[in-house]
């Protein structure tokens, strides 16, 4: 059976990466497939939208070198509430260099990233080093690797050849790589599976004033096959209830993840 067609919690046994049998055994037994964006500079307003939200997502993206007032009390709150509300992290780094340096940049310096983050991504640009040296630092502590295969901005360069290059550097990596940042799924072999993630999901825009292009979770879901939506400002945007606002993420994911299992 077709990965698409199958249940979260009975595609664990596909992978041996860590993160992704926690990621997918979590999103089944949490019934939730949304990814929250919490793209805001303060770190009150961070924890604040993260113990609030906490209870619908499976996983939280950050952007961790936006924050203005980062510190490592953050770092320790942060897993405070992936353990209270039972959620993975996923720092959205988009590693772009060399393998050498990318090895530092993920487990050093002022972020450290693959002490706290279970999941991180690079874009396939610089070819296959940059997997082996992201490899290097975080197969051993169970984290995981998404490819940048597509983006969700207008007039994204990464299409066409570059979107099949980055399948087959995925499929050379396969038990660190456990899938894709990408607008729907991109490979339908019964025997091949990894998750894909897909950011630029909104209800109620279609765009922004800077390129991104909003698609509707049933959308990217139902229709594209993707397995988990990312929503940032459709969450915490201007006069909304980060609560509520995310319960109607939540549901809008799950109920098109829900059509596509009966279709
Ligand atoms: F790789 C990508 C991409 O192609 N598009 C994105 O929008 C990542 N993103 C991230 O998803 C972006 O950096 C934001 O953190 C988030 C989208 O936020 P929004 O507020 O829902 O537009």
């Amino acid at each position: 059976m077709s990965s698409i067609s199958k249940k979260y919690g009975e595609r664990v046994e596909n992978f041996s990466n860590k993160a992704a049998r926690e990621l997918l055994s979590l999103i089944e037994r949490k019934k939730t497939n949304l990814s929250l964006a919490l793209d805001v500079t303060t770190k009150r307003e961070f924890l604040e939208i993260a113990d609030k939200v906490g209870p619908y997502i499976c996983l939280l993206k950050t952007h961790i070198d936006i924050l203005v007032d980062f510190d490592q009390d953050l770092i320790d709150q942060l897993k405070e509430l992936r353990a209270k509300h039972d959620f993975l992290i996923f720092e959205d780094r988009k590693f772009a260099d060399i393998g050498n340096t990318v090895k530092y940049q993920y487990s050093k310096g002022i972020y450290k990233i693959v002490e706290w983050a279970d999941i991180t991504n690079a874009h396939p640009l610089p070819g296959d080093g940059i997997v082996s040296g992201l490899k290097e630092v975080g197969l051993s502590l169970g984290r995981g690797l998404l490819l940048l295969a597509e983006m969700s901005s207008k007039g994204s360069l990464a299409t066409g050849a570059y979107t099949e290059a980055a399948i087959e550097m995925a499929r050379r990596h396969k038990d660190f790589v456990i899938g894709f940042i990408a607008g729907r799924k991109l490979i339908c072999n019964d025997d091949e599976d990894f998750i894909v993630m897909s950011p630029g999901v909104g209800l109620d825009a279609s765009k922004d004033g800077l390129g991104q292009q909003y698609k509707t979770p049933r959308s990217v879901i139902f229709e594209n096959g993707s397995d988990i939506i990312i929503v940032g400002r459709g969450i915490y945007g201007k006069d909304k209830d980060v609560a509520t606002e995310a319960q109607r993420y939540r549901d809008a994911g799950w109920n098109a993840y829900l059509e596509r299992l009966t279709n």
